[in-house]
């Protein structure tokens, strides 16, 4: 199997936050699919996930941090697809975003996941959204993988 395999997680007890982008929204609607998937999969409750969009994923730090200090939730995923166009832009957002978020996560102390798809075109993003390839449905795994752990860590 390409990537990483996890192992069968119980995951009712977990709060989950998912910002997402609306920039290419017919990319990022289907992984938050994905992800809500992985989530149900792994028993958790649909009451217990709670969604934020923002406008593009320069904006996904910011809203990750809302819901990390706005609400009780145990972690989060920030949504995004970024792909390469004409101008520099592709570079510099994809790199204030990954550093956007790992400082989050260092900061908080809370996981937040990097769900951010850089393609450099719109074939490979669709290719990375849909079906079994469906790259939402890892980032929901690790998020309870995360979670569980950050909350055994707390005895909570
Ligand atoms: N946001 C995305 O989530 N994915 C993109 O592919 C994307 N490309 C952009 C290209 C340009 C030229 C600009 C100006 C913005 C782009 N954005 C994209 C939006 C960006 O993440 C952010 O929402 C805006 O720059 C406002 O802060």
């Amino acid at each position: 199997m390409k990537g990483v395999s996890f192992e069968d997680f119980d995951g009712a007890s977990l709060k989950v936050g998912i910002v997402a982008a609306r920039w290419n929204d017919e990319i990022t609607l289907s992984l938050v699919e994905g992800c809500k998937d992985a989530l149900r999969e792994c028993g958790v409750l649909e009451e217990n996930i709670t969604g934020l969009f923002v406008p593009g994923s320069f904006e996904l730090p910011m809203g990750a941090k809302h819901l990390l200090e706005a609400t009780d939730v145990d972690v989060v995923i920030a949504v995004g697809c970024l792909i390469k166009g004409e101008t520099m832009h592709f570079e510099y957002i994809c790199d204030a975003v990954s550093h956007g978020l790992m400082k989050l996560n260092l900061d908080s102390g809370k996981p937040v996941i990097f769900g951010v798809l850089t393609c450099l075109t719109e074939e490979q993003a669709k290719s990375r959204s849909q079906g079994e390839n469906n790259h939402g449905i890892g980032w929901g795994k690790t998020a309870v993988e995360m979670g569980l752990m950050w909350k055994k860590r707390l005895g909570i």
